[in-house]
């Protein structure tokens, strides 16, 4: 059995991973082609995004049918021939399951259009307020109402996410059935990681106005989610104590996350939580500019390495994945300083503890696009919020620079392979464009290179397996108070860590008044440097890793 705490998981976007057959979209046959580049890395997992049947409205996360692939993607013989490369390799496929809703070309909800009242069961279905007011006044994830109107029935569908994904009703436990025997298939398939998306939006609570926000403490950690995630636990992936999961938990809270993740094992085995992630919003707003908060950024880190320890519940660790923008255009450079602090956000996230995940493309050091016009831009979210911000009365122009910043497909460019035209995706037109540095950030230069960006997320990931204070250690924050440094230190056993990273572009010092002496350096972004009595002298983006025995 594969300890978690000292795995890494790779995160692969398939359709902006690699095209094997030149139709311009990323291929299950693609992702065969790049196990030993994987492997190379050294990550012990592969988290896929859905690739099952779907419209793609929402990119595969609109499901049509859990039990065939996308032909985009390939066929259910590709997917068995993945399966058995990348178990040679040692390196375990993750699936990601969309259980929260449906697309509505589902068959279930084609069903319950049609009027069979088992299938209108499977969703949830409410009478509006009055003519032409929705039941409540939730919004979408994605914009605009939560509700859409079905004259049919003069109902309202609830749908979380866009209007093509109606969200499934848990409560009915014939849908409970039906989403265990998902879980099943796949299991049988060989299957050892699950990826659960916005698991803990499936049980909904009151369907009540909300007069301070969206909606979302209606249906977020609701008042069965323990009960149903212990169910399924139980009768499916439970049973196999090989499988790993890890539930993506939207605005959740910390005393939930305790009981979804804890060691016990009854619901999963990690969790990802988001509020490090918002230090660049204006509270739930995202879709505005504010430079980011690095107090807040560190608190948050802090509160969740503490409180998941104390509470022994185990986090996932990560900066991006496909919904996010790229780490180093937000926290990092993307001029002058970009290799240092690409490598200096790997090492301050690697370090810590939870098993860690990494985005296709975050090893190279990816950058946001910095695309300047709407048809570069594929998302439905960021289609649509270009949309509204112009409706609120904004200009073009500044609805761009907020797309730049915070639009979903600055993490969903095609994958840099090489610098060749398109990056070496695709022999064919890429179904979104590449970002133009990939004539200098891209796979192939990065492995030639010893000293690149690629090389030392290598060697974060062999760390974690060498070195048990890393997979296992208590945190302890440093630095609390310094605006510049985030520093930590992790202790086990006999071993002593510090992680100590500058997250700015200027140089500082930080008195830690800590006994440095006999530390030796395992890791860092410059040559040489070290502390001198205590006193780091830290240049632009530098970060080291420190190790000693006592
Ligand atoms: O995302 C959940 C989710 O709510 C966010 O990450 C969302 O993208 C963000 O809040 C919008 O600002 C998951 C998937 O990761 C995402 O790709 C899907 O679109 C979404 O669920 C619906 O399935």
């Amino acid at each position: 059995m594969t300890d978690f705490r000292k795995s890494t998981v790779y995160q692969i976007y398939p359709k902006s991973f690699y095209d094997s057959n030149g139709d311009g979209l990323g291929d299950l046959r693609g992702i065969m082609e790049k196990l030993d580049y994987i492997k190379e890395l050294g990550a012990d997992y592969i988290w896929m995004t859905p690739f099952f049947l779907s419209p793609q409205k929402d990119n595969g996360y609109d499901v049509e049918d859990y039990y065939r692939i996308d032909p985009r993607y390939g066929t259910m013989e590709d997917f068995e021939e993945l399966s058995a490369e990348a178990e040679k390799r040692g390196i375990r496929l993750m699936l990601d399951m969309v259980f929260n809703h449906t697309s509505d070309r589902h068959e279930w909800f084609r069903k319950a259009l049609e009027g069979d009242e088992k299938y209108r069961n499977f969703y949830i279905w409410k009478k509006g307020k009055e003519p032409g007011v929705p039941p409540t006044n939730w919004e979408s994830k994605f914009g605009g109402s939560a509700w859409q109107y079905v004259e049919k029935f003069d109902e309202y569908y609830l749908h979380l996410f866009d209007v093509s994904q109606p969200d499934l009703n848990w409560d009915n436990p014939q849908v409970r059935e039906e989403i265990r025997k998902v879980v099943r298939f796949w299991m049988g398939k060989g299957v050892k990681g699950f990826r659960f998306d916005v698991i803990n939006l499936i049980s909904k609570g009151d369907f009540l106005d909300d007069h301070e926000g969206d909606g979302r403490r209606f249906y977020t950690d609701g008042p069965h989610i323990h009960q149903y995630l212990q169910e399924l636990n139980r009768e499916t992936f439970g049973k196999d104590a090989e499988i790993i999961t890890v539930g993506e938990m939207s605005s959740t809270s910390m005393e939930n996350c305790y009981q979804y993740a804890s060691e016990d094992g009854k619901e999963l085995s990690m969790v990802f939580s988001f509020h490090h992630l918002k230090v660049d919003f204006m509270g739930n707003e995202k879709w505005v500019l504010v430079p980011y908060d690095f107090r807040k950024l560190k608190e948050i880190l802090f509160s969740w390495q503490k409180g998941m320890a104390e509470h022994r519940a185990w986090n996932a660790v990560f900066w991006c994945n496909h919904d996010q923008p790229r780490v180093v255009s937000r926290f990092g450079s993307e001029g002058k300083y970009w290799k240092e602090s690409a490598k200096m956000l790997g090492t301050a996230i690697h370090c810590l503890r939870g098993t860690p995940y990494i985005y296709q493309g975050e090893e190279l050091g990816m950058t946001n696009p910095g695309f300047t016009d709407i048809s570069q831009y594929r998302d439905v979210e960021s289609l649509n919020h270009f949309r509204i911000l112009q409706e609120k009365g904004l200009t073009e122009q500044d609805a761009y620079r907020i797309l730049q910043v915070h639009s979903r497909d600055n993490s969903r460019t095609p994958m840099q392979w090489t610098g060749q035209a398109n990056g070496g995706f695709t022999e064919g037109e890429p179904w979104m464009e590449v970002t133009k540095n990939c004539s200098y950030i891209n796979a192939e230069a990065e492995l030639a290179d010893g000293d690149s960006v690629f090389r030392h997320y290598q060697k974060l990931v062999r760390l974690r397996k060498e070195y048990d204070v890393i997979s296992m250690g208590d945190v302890k924050p440093l630095a609390e108070e310094h605006p510049q440094v985030f520093a930590y230190e992790r202790t086990w056993k006999d071993e002593e860590l510090l992680v100590v990273n500058n997250f700015y572009g200027r140089e500082t010092v930080w008195s830690s008044g800590l006994d440095t002496a006999g530390f030796e350096k395992l890791l860092g972004n410059y040559e040489d440097g070290c502390p001198e009595n205590g006193t780091f002298r830290l240049r632009p983006f530098e970060t080291m890793v420190l190790f000693r025995r006592k």
